[in-house]
């Protein structure tokens, strides 16, 4: 080969090189509780614009197929592997993550948790999408709010959450529990579990019609599982005399709202959630922020409390005014 060609042919290899891998990208893992959840994807929509506009970052979206701490384990072991910078998760258990992301940790993997979180020892923050508080009462107003709407005066009410272990579910679910004294005219039977999974979740909702026949409102504070149970209570022509509401996507929820079998439902926007768990990632590799405040790109500073927990932003309530509305974004 002459020294030209050598030349030449080096020039070729480096332009394949840069157009491929730059040494200085930064990658993050954004985890979530399985793929195929709408939600999820909205948040990774969020993800991908902010990995976009911070330039040289590349978001790897990725999930069990169904919501197990197994399956995340798994999942967290090859992003390890892959070495990349941070790890965004949304858990599916609150302590069995902990030793893997640990482990991360160890190898100098900046961890968070997003939307459920694990426990302090497993991340270095955790970022709620609203206050968790304001959630759990939320979730029992709106269904309070249906009841009233449909001039029926009180009547028993059961939750559907997602899997027992959910961090986020089940921290929303005392907050309703704490808050349910104040209405004298919800009765709650039952908390079931759908498992963040459409077919589980419409399986509870048949048991609960039928273990429940004076039921009147199902509090779904998940977006499968509201889905899911306005779907069931569709089918078993339950319109008008039980109520679905809780979390959802206005994507999704749409033609429910139209039906009559939500009233109302609340979420805060997905996409802007996985913006935000994307910029603090960002934020922890580069060392920017505090133990006090971190930066969550174009939606400002996240500020954090002493255990390392921060709120993004409040949960938007949409009901047949507004619905449609939003049906288009997420
Ligand atoms: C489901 C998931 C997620 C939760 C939403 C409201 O998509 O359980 O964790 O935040 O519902």
């Amino acid at each position: 080969m002459t020294f030209k060609k050598v030349l030449a042919t080096t020039a070729v290899a480096l332009a394949m090189m840069s157009s491929t891998v730059s040494a200085d990208e930064i990658k993050i893992g954004l985890v979530v509780k399985a793929l195929g959840i709408g939600f999820f994807e909205a948040a990774n929509e969020g993800a991908q614009e902010a990995a976009k506009e911070l330039g040289n970052v590349k978001v790897i979206y990725t999930g069990p197929t169904s919501t197990t701490a197994e399956g995340q384990i798994e999942v967290i072991s090859a992003l390890i592997a892959q070495k990349v910078d941070a790890i965004a998760v949304s858990a599916n258990d609150t302590d069995a993550l902990v030793p893997i992301l640990k482990k991360a940790q160890q190898r100098g993997i900046k961890v968070i948790s997003w939307d459920s979180g694990v426990s302090a020892a497993g991340r270095k923050m955790h970022l709620n999408p609203s206050s968790n508080q304001l959630i759990g009462e939320m979730n029992i107003k709106l269904a309070a709010d249906a009841l009233k709407a449909a001039d029926i005066a009180s009547g028993d009410v059961a939750i559907l959450s997602a899997t027992p272990t959910s961090t986020n579910q089940n921290i929303w679910i005392e907050e309703m529990k704490k808050v349910l004294p104040n209405y004298s005219n919800l009765n709650l039977v039952a908390t079931v579990y759908g498992d963040d999974l459409a077919d589980k979740s419409y399986r509870e909702t048949l048991a609960l019609l039928k273990t429940y026949p004076d039921l009147k409102a199902i509090i779904a504070p998940t977006t499968v599982g509201i889905l899911a149970a306005a779907q069931a209570g569709k089918d078993q022509g339950k319109i008008g005399k039980v109520f679905v509401t809780g979390l959802g996507l206005p994507s999704e929820l749409a033609g429910h709202v139209d039906s009559g079998a939500v009233h109302s439902f609340a979420i805060w926007n997905p996409i802007d959630l996985g913006y935000a768990a994307t910029m603090i990632s960002y934020n922890l590799v580069k060392g920017n922020g505090s133990d006090s405040e971190i930066g969550m790109g174009r939606l400002g500073a996240a500020q954090l409390d002493n255990n390392g927990e921060a709120a993004m932003s409040e949960p938007f309530i949409y009901n047949a005014s507004n619905v449609h509305k939003f049906a288009d974004i997420f």
